[in-house]
């Protein structure tokens, strides 16, 4: 066994620990975009906790509420006279889907590994995830033996392979099931030969799919057999687990795949697996490099736990800082890949059988937040999966869209599952009326464009944006004053006082709804314009853009959430939906709108001062605000507050519970206070910090179709680079000048 494997010193792109995982939260997550798995790295009970995207509770159904309809009149009437009891109580009758809440995600199981003890402690004990490798390892020393395990899922192979060693041939001795903790009586497990477990199942729930998990053993010297649901190996020199996962919502026979993606890869020697896990997986993962400097060593060499809990008590580690932005690259990767489905609220990695907010698809900010780094940090082609969805989301869209609001276009509300469900979620009132989800969805498919410049990709996508833009005008309807308003609405989350007292939810026009509209709007102008097509729905956009309620500034001096300036009953709250405008969209910039982005700055210190960023993605989004308010000292505030409050030990976001989005956000928002694209003009480390006074970033993407690399010394830009995809003047601003480059696909430019 080669020793640098134990003995690496870990280069600051590993997370690693002196001891096995106690809890879930301190596993580590591997996963193909498919298949996941979370490990913990005991020494002699192995738990490795599996996910297969499609494992879901339930089949399709149609929850359209056909009372909504013929009830929709009367609540916008209720609404638009401030009758708001009323009209909520309506709503609550009329608009919930039947049933009220949509299909949620399991665990697919659990694989066990016993391997015999010896009554003595393990020594030199190591577990580490490598994101250059796309690995998790764990090695340890028994009674003289040093033990490795290595475990990676493939994306060529579409398999999970875990490779188990030690230094003494003849010392690898475990057993090995499938266990599915409570649902037992759904599943399975039986013999695949001598040498492999094949555990088949329900998912459950009427229409509920089947679901396959099989293993497949290729051990070098000892012996191998099955006993019971038990594959059982003796003093085998190495071998190889390969585990592969199949359900019915991709193969008519789940087992035959899964049977057969498994045996093709066990036919593959180990080193053949891994080299060909590495190749795909690296050229994905090496196009972005970053260092943030500052590399203290006192810190940078301590176990990841460690080095968190220091950050906790206010040191300052901009290598972790680093770490944690490609940790969120690397499960972006892992759970989002070409042919998956969409990165969920856990990414792939959920172990419960009922899981917070269902595991599925919180399409009021939890899902785009999943994708926000995918084009910038130079991983658009995982941002495909989200595609996939929002293509699913038509048919049962148009349905929603006709069925409650009589609109023509496709609309959905604040969550989605794996059928792609659009009719509301919960009877929840400051949620779940809210009919924005699918048009802000689109808004992705545009910025995947504008970073990509692929107008055969927007040729194929501006239909379905077209279509939720669609939605949008016949959901507008004339307010008293001649604007187009949405109604009904909410602001998500929030819920506001009126001057009497009572507090209300439902409303006409929240401010997100007109920023969210004016930015696709405006994006299916530009895109027509591309395309040359549609001249006369192009006038009919203007003509709408131009009757929408611009944004208020507030008595507080704030941007108002609702139409109305009304107080909020949390002033603290989480959502901050009314700075859409600022980030993800582009309406509040400090160039172009000076004002709007004062009075974003004056919402954001109200959030904050009233305990706001409480939970991980809040943070997350807030770190993207001030990037663009341009404040390096207050992104970096809260980078540092996301990682003391809201990281659990193995770096995972915690909203609490565990929820992905705060990792990507957060990568994202690191991202965007080193380089910005939206105003058409690479703005060069807009928001740095002092305590990155000395770094590089290596591979980030700015629209236009633009690579960059930038080096900075004592603050200051050094050096930059700047490959284009696309032949014309790119506009580059550093501090407060602003060149023009002419440049030619394909060339590279260091300024
Ligand atoms: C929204 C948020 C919650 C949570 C849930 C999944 O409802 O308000 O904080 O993130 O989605």
């Amino acid at each position: 066994m080669p020793s640098t494997e134990q003995t690496k010193k870990e280069d600051g792109l590993t997370l690693w620990y002196r001891q096995p995982a106690a809890e879930w939260n301190e596993a580590l997550p591997i996963g193909n975009g498919r298949l996941g798995a979370m490990v913990f790295g005991q020494v002699e009970k192995e738990r490795i906790q599996l996910n297969e995207d499609s494992v879901w509770y339930g089949g399709p159904r149609d929850r359209n509420n056909p009372d909504a309809l013929p009830n929709l009149p009367r609540i916008r009437e209720l609404i638009l006279a401030g009758r708001l009891r009323e009209a909520q109580e309506l709503a609550s009758l009329a608009l919930p889907g039947l049933p009220e809440c949509q299909r949620h995600y399991l665990p697919l199981g659990d694989l066990q590994l016993f391997f015999p003890g010896t009554g003595q402690e393990a020594a030199g004990y190591r577990r580490v995830l490598d994101l250059n490798r796309g690995t998790a390892t764990v090695c340890y020393e028994l009674d003289g033996v040093r033990y490795f395990r290595e475990m990676f899922a493939s994306y060529p192979d579409q398999v999970m392979v875990i490779r188990i060693r030690a230094d003494k041939p003849g010392s690898i001795s475990l057993q090995a099931r499938f266990n599915r903790n409570r649902w037992k009586y759904l599943e399975r497990t039986d013999k695949w030969g001598q040498d492999g477990l094949v555990m088949r199942g329900n998912c459950g729930g009427a229409g509920g799919g089947e679901f396959v998990a099989v293993m497949k053993s290729v051990q070098e010297g000892g012996s191998v057999r099955t006993i019971g649901e038990h594959l059982v190996i003796e003093q085998a020199d190495q071998v190889t687990l390969v585990i592969a996962g199949a359900t019915t919502l991709r193969f008519d026979d789940p087992e035959k795949a899964g049977k057969e993606i498994a045996l093709a890869a066990s036919g593959r020697a180990y080193p053949e697996l891994l080299e060909r896990h590495l190749v795909d997986y690296s050229s994905l993962f090496s196009r972005v490099e970053l260092s943030l400097g500052g590399a203290d060593s006192s810190t940078s060499s301590l176990p990841t736990d460690e080095r968190l809990e220091l950050v906790k008590q206010g040191k300052d580690d901009p290598g972790l800082v680093a770490l944690y932005f490609q940790f969120g690259r690397y499960l972006l990767m892992s759970s989002s890949r070409p042919g998956s489905l969409p990165a969920n609220l856990q990414g792939i990695w959920n172990e419960s059988f009922l899981p917070p907010w269902d595991s599925k698809f919180t399409i009021n900010i939890n899902t785009q937040m999943n994708y926000w780094l995918a084009e910038n940090c130079n991983l658009a082609e995982c941002h495909l999966p989200l595609f996939d969805m929002i293509e699913k989301m038509r048919e049962p869209g148009r349905v929603s869209a006709q069925v409650m609001y009589g609109c023509r276009g496709f609309t959905a509300h604040h969550n989605t599952d794996v059928w792609a469900d659009t009719a509301p979620q919960d009877t929840y009132l400051p949620a779940s009326f809210w009919p924005m989800g699918a048009a802000w969805l689109c808004l992705h498919l545009w910025e995947h464009y504008r970073f990509g410049q692929d107008e055969v990709f927007l040729r194929d996508a501006y239909p379905t944006m077209k279509e939720a833009a669609l939605f949008l005008m016949d959901y507008l309807i004339e307010g008293s004053n001649g604007h187009l308003i949405t109604c009904p609405s909410v602001s998500p989350e929030n819920t506001y006082l009126l001057p009497n007292g009572e507090s209300g939810v439902m409303c006409a026009g929240a401010s997100m709804d007109f920023q969210i509209i004016h930015a696709l709007i405006s994006a299916c102008i530009e895109s027509a314009e591309i395309l040359d097509s549609d001249e006369l729905l192009r006038k009919e956009w203007q003509e709408i853009l131009t009757r929408l309620p611009a944004p208020a500034i507030g008595k507080h001096g704030q941007i108002q959430e609702w139409m109305e300036d009304y107080e909020e009953l949390e002033p603290g709250h989480r959502h901050i939906s009314h700075l859409f405008g600022l980030y993800p969209g582009e309406q509040f910039t400090v160039e172009e709108t000076p004002e709007f982005a004062a009075a974003a700055r004056v919402t954001l210190e109200r959030r904050l001062a009233n305990g706001g960023g409480h939970t991980g993605w809040s943070r997350a989004w807030i770190i993207n605000f001030w990037a663009r308010l341009q404040d390096a000292k207050k992104s970096r505030e809260n980078v540092m507050a996301l990682l003391s409050h809201s990281t659990l030990p193995n770096l995972f976001d915690n909203h609490p519970p565990f929820q992905i989005d705060g990792n990507f956000g957060g990568t994202a928002g690191i991202a965007e206070m080193l380089l910005q694209s939206h105003s058409g003009v690479l703005h060069l480390l807009p928001a740095l910090p002092e305590e990155w006074a000395n770094g590089h970033i290596r591979g980030l993407r700015a629209r236009g179709g633009y690579t960059v690399h930038m080096v900075w010394k004592d603050g200051k830009l050094l050096e930059a680079s700047i490959t284009a995809s696309k032949s014309g003047i790119c506009r580059i601003r550093v501090g407060e000048t602003v060149i023009e480059l002419q440049v030619e696909a394909g060339k590279r430019y260091t300024l």
